[in-house]
């Protein structure tokens, strides 16, 4: 492990050593700042080290959910599957970091405790968990946006005898759950994967649904030479179209118009016949793009009810009883309001023997007892190990829980109180020299993430190119634009049918957390010209100050 001295200055400090921070490493140290990378975990991968259940992988297909900023690596780095699967993920970014030389500026075990700014130093000092201080005149919030897991109250756990586990915390050694009675909570993405590998190990699998998830089949597949053949002939122009959002990944990277382009406006516009077609082809293709099949199906409630219509179909056709199919249904939010789920052999789990779907909504969680569940109605549910797919403090989970200080002491926590105001997501006023990764009103899981990551990295690394040039030392933004990005971006998610579902995009799954998109969803194309436009204007809406007086506005 890198052991640094505590005196040493940084021109920045990185948080997090998942996708974005190994990037960001990357690109400052090509750019002649020297940076140092704190991680909190004993490995690097960030999400994808610390997340590891069976069944785990990524809903946008490999070749994307992978850097373009090397093409070296783009074409040497061959993936196995459609739908990378953890490991291989985390495979690729340990190949990274070797290819790169990363690990020798990457402190592990490192938790940030805390990031204070000071004003006469111009410069972050940032609090390890082991005691140790590292200091630098940019900060950089590599945090992830589901890298906080929720993690369930004591009512939950205290009692339980058993094992129990989250599926974002899960154990490094697998976890043999042969001959067991298991209680999964929760069905989201976590446990759409994690429930059909459960289900084949375990004596009965206890399903506890609150909210039924919308899944799609993934259709995932291994990649022939075929693929790699196509894909090394075409991945320039597929890597730009992602740039810009037209792939987001969720769809497959092979589709043509067909796909990407509706027949017509609304689905309302097609006949039944030609509408089931459509949702057909997505269905077979996989992947969460059915969710876009028509333009108007994430603004219109009547257009998203064919979609809805369409699912529930679905899962008549494939859950043989028809009570559990009922139960299983999307029901109470529009299809594509929460996460859709990329399903591999979920729905037909619950054919099996050994699997119940116990529906939260008709008989709701009671409590946790010694040995296992009760529900409202008294029916007790014997367990041996319970599992927690409960999902994360989304987005700002991580931010708000560092204690970070910015000018005259603000505490971010507090800023953010009733909710996160960010410029383009990349920084909040008050807060110098503080650039988010994935922050909230950034585009982040509304496109590929990795898209989101790389155009960041390079677009703060200009910033701070073009600062040095400047011999400015301090960045911040304008109270003044930050309103009115949030302004903005709430103004277009009150256009969606966003605000109708209880969702982690919303923040809802925390208790206490303020109501607020988390996410910038006017797409990836608009949020880049955005950014361009604004580097392009002089840094509109940025303050610089070099060592003394403030010199640009
Ligand atoms: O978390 P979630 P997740 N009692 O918040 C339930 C990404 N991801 O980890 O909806 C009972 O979606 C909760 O119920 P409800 C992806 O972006 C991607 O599954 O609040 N139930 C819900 O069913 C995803 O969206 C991949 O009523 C309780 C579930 O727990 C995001 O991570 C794979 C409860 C939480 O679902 C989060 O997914 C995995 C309680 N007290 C994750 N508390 C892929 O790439 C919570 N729930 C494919």
């Amino acid at each position: 492990m890198l052991e640094r001295e505590e005196s040493e200055f940084y021109d920045a400090v990185i948080v997090g050593a998942g996708h974005s921070g190994l990037y960001m490493l990357h690109k400052l140290r090509g750019l002649g700042f020297s940076a140092i990378v704190l991680e909190a975990e004993d490995d690097i991968g960030g999400t994808w080290y610390r997340n590891r259940y069976p069944g785990l992988r990524c809903d946008v297909e490999s070749v994307l959910y992978s850097y373009s900023f090397d093409e070296d690596l783009d074409q040497e780095w061959e993936w196995s599957e459609r739908f990378p699967a953890q490991p291989e993920i985390l495979d690729y970014l340990n190949h990274v970091a070797d290819r790169f030389d990363l690990r020798r500026d990457i402190v592990l075990n490192s938790e940030i405790t805390g990031a204070t700014w000071d004003d006469d130093a111009r410069a972050w000092t940032l609090r390890a968990v082991n005691g140790k201080s590292y200091r630098g005149r940019f900060c950089l919030m590599a945090t992830g946006i589901l890298s906080v897991p929720s993690m369930p109250s004591d009512e939950l756990t205290g009692a339980f005898e058993g094992e129990w586990y989250h599926t974002a915390n899960w154990p490094k050694d697998p976890v043999d759950f042969t001959g067991k009675r298991v209680g999964v909570i929760g069905t989201g993405s976590s446990a759409v994967q994690v429930i059909p590998r459960l289900a084949e190990q375990a004596s009965h699998l206890y399903v506890f649904q609150r909210t039924p998830a919308f899944a799609i089949p993934a259709n995932n597949y291994r990649l022939d030479d075929d693929y790699r053949a196509w894909w090394r002939e075409n991945f320039r122009g597929v890597r730009e179209k992602n740039r810009w959002g037209t792939i987001v990944g969720f769809g497959d990277t092979r589709m043509d118009d067909r796909y990407r382009v509706a027949p017509v406006p609304s689905a309302l516009d097609a006949t039944p016949e030609e509408r089931r077609a459509r949702y057909q082809m997505f269905w077979d293709m996989g992947g969460g793009q059915i969710t876009i099949g028509y333009p108007d199906l994430i603004v219109n409630e009547d257009a998203n009810r064919t979609l809805a219509d369409f699912t529930e179909q679905k899962i008549d056709e494939i859950v043989s009883d028809p009570e559990t199919a009922d139960a299983l249904k999307p029901r109470g939010f529009p299809v594509g309001t929460k996460r859709p789920c990329l399903e591999i052999g979920y729905y037909e789990a619950f054919n099996r023997d050994n699997v119940t779907l116990v529906d939260l909504r008709r008989d709701p969680l009671a409590r946790t007892a010694e040995h296992g569940i009760e529900t409202r109605s008294g029916a007790c549910y014997a367990l041996d190990a319970l599992v927690f797919a409960t999902g994360y403090d989304a987005v700002t989970g991580a931010l708000v829980r560092m204690n970070i200080q910015g000018r005259r002491g603000t505490e971010l926590a507090a800023k953010w109180a009733a909710g996160p105001v960010a410029y383009l997501g990349l920084m909040t006023a008050d807060f110098p020299n503080l650039f988010m990764l994935l922050g909230p009103t950034s585009p982040s899981a509304f496109t590929n993430c990795i898209s989101s990551i790389e155009q960041h990295v390079d677009w703060i690394a200009d910033l701070l190119v073009t600062m040095r040039g400047d011999k400015q030392e301090v960045v911040e933004v304008t109270s003044d634009a930050e309103e009115a990005w949030s302004r903005h971006a709430a103004e277009l998610v009150g256009q969606t049918l966003f605000p109708k579902a209880n969702s982690w995009y919303m923040g809802d799954n925390i208790p206490g957390k303020p109501r607020r998109m988390l996410i910038y969803v006017g797409g990836m194309a608009s949020y880049r010209e955005k950014c361009n436009a604004v580097a392009a204007a002089g840094y509109e809406g940025f303050v610089f100050s070099g060592p003394t007086a403030v010199v640009s506005s």
